[in-house]
């Protein structure tokens, strides 16, 4: 009914897997934990998984520091429990994405260990190495995202490395050729197992400007917000040579099958809409399939912010960009804690039914909101780095409560980071048996996706509404379908008529207004 690939019309659930299943009672997540889940995700109706990392660690950045490109982690198994994973994974007719970290490694890869052996090393090169200033201080100003300088003092070979986040992940050198070749090769290595794709972290940081010239200055930043925003990232990201490497690894994913099967690449990009958009590339030399779209997260939530928003990124995406959305992942705050537990439900339905692939997270399925983690049960670094300053991720990473025994089935013992405190009564056992639930409502929203292409895939039109309600069309071939959505909390006059199809509310709707944090989608 439509030929658009999987990963147009499909959609995207990202595990944290230190947090959707513990199988051996350690308190943390493992491959075979979510094996032995699998049937919530399918049941769920999404398309494929995207996996944080699960490779080799010291987790001081809880798996984005990697030190072997190709190999499983213990703690999460080994790889005779990736092929289960991924087997059993495709024989539910679900995609696997693993999550791939270009920018850095960890300080214990074997790769830094022998760079920082000496400036003789072979592997110098594989990372970024400078003479201190003048001064004997870093080469120049720029920041780590997780703050402080982005560079560390090496005083065996008074030199400094650079590392764009934690000093336990320095940045590699991606204009050195053989770092390259072993860089592609490792995404080969998950290929060949047969991955269908990667989201690739920060990948509008991999290659940095010659000369390494300081940032300049935020004239906006104000004590408060984030170390790292005191400069504008100018010379450390989005350089020309990046899209040239982005645009290779496309070409190596495409050489496993674009049509068919085809493998996807989603770029972790921050940049503003002009500039996102180049990361899809040219038809002739394409680069990723997806550039992630963090606008959901990063906007007020109100009509007026998100109406002017989808249109400029609409407007801006190139004839041969597909759009994707975001509402969650391990590094945002909790949706339902952003806008509170009703007005989540209407955030899913404009998830689920904008034009282009959504990525839920892992939790958001049952409207997780606020978890308040104890000071002395903090682990997300950039938290204990800059307490109170960033999101504190770990509010995010909380364990996936399943049912009411022990742990919310989630472990045996107790779990690395709390449980959310309502996980007695919101849990997904809970959630299946009320048909008024979250999970019940994305369920039936994945549903109507796979049933109508008019939302998976269809055309997007922004209706004219008044204020507080966001108002859209899609269509399809023959089908129209509207979808209007009240981002307030008060009842609003909306002038629709319809049958509906899918609400956020229980009660019946209205026609002609739309009740407090009240979604429709309907066939007029
Ligand atoms: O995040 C990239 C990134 O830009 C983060 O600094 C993000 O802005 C921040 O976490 C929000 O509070 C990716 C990963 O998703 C994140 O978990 C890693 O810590 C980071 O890269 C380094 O690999």
């Amino acid at each position: 009914r439509h030929d658009h690939p999987w990963w147009e019309s499909g959609t995207v659930y990202q595990i944290y897997p230190r947090s959707f299943q513990d199988s051996d009672g350690d308190g943390v997540g493992d491959l075979a934990g979510i094996e032995r889940r699998l049937d919530h995700v399918a049941a769920l109706g999404v398309d494929a998984i995207w996996l944080s990392p699960v490779f080799p660690s010291p987790m001081a950045d809880f798996g984005y520091d990697v030190a072997d490109y190709c190999a499983i982690d213990a703690l999460f198994g080994d790889l005779a429990a990736f092929d289960r994973l991924l087997a059993a994974v495709h024989a539910r007719g679900l995609r696997l994405l693993l999550d791939f970290v270009p920018n850095h490694s960890s300080d214990q890869h074997p790769w830094f260990v022998d760079s920082r052996s000496g400036r003789d090393s072979p592997k110098r090169d594989w990372y970024i190495w400078r003479d201190p200033a003048a001064d004997g201080g870093p080469p120049n100003n720029w920041i780590s995202d997780f703050g402080g300088s982005a560079w560390e003092y090496d005083p065996a070979s008074g030199q400094y490395y650079l590392h764009a986040f934690l000093r336990q992940q320095p940045d590699l050198n991606w204009r050195n050729p053989a770092l390259k070749a072993a860089m592609l090769d490792a995404m080969r290595f998950w290929f060949d197992r047969g991955v269908d794709g990667f989201r690739i972290d920060v990948l509008w940081h991999i290659v940095k400007a010659d000369g390494f010239p300081d940032n300049p200055v935020n004239p906006y930043w104000r004590p408060g917000i984030t170390e790292r925003d005191r400069l504008i990232q100018q010379h450390s990201t989005d350089q020309p040579e990046a899209h040239a490497i982005a645009a290779e690894m496309r070409a190596l994913a495409d050489a496993y099958g674009a049509e068919g099967r085809g493998r996807v690449l989603i770029g972790e990009i921050f940049l503003p809409n002009d500039r996102h958009a180049r990361w899809y590339g040219t038809p002739e030399r394409p680069q990723v399939h997806l550039p992630f779209n963090f606008q959901l997260i990063e906007n007020a939530w109100d009509a007026a912010t998100l109406r002017t928003m989808v249109a400029a990124y609409e407007a801006s995406l190139p004839a041969h960009g597909w759009p994707n959305w975001v509402i969650g992942s391990h590094d945002a705050p909790r949706i339902a804690a952003r806008v509170g537990e009703a007005q989540a439900r209407v955030a899913a339905m404009l998830l689920l039914t904008l034009r282009g692939t959504p990525t839920l997270y892992q939790g958001d399925e049952l409207g997780i909101g606020t978890v308040d983690i104890p000071p002395d049960r903090v682990r997300d670094p950039q938290e204990l780095r800059q307490p109170g300053i960033g999101i504190g991720r770990d509010r995010s990473r909380t364990p996936m409560p399943w049912d009411t025994s022990p742990f919310a089935g989630f472990s045996t013992v107790e779990p690395w980071l709390p449980l959310n405190p309502d996980w007695p009564t919101r849990n997904v056992a809970a959630q299946k048996a009320d048909p008024g639930s979250m999970l019940m409502l994305y369920r039936h929203l994945l549903a109507l996706r796979r049933a109508r292409p008019a939302l998976a895939v269809g055309n997007f039109r922004l209706l004219d509404a008044a204020d507080g309600v966001l108002a859209y069309e899609r269509r399809h071939g023959g089908e129209v379908l509207r979808v209007a959505l009240n981002l307030t909390a008060r009842a609003i006059t909306f002038d629709w008529v319809g049958d509906v199809l899918a609400s956020t509310l229980d009660g019946a709707p209205e026609p002609g207004m739309l009740y407090a944090n009240e979604g429709l989608i309907f066939k007029p």
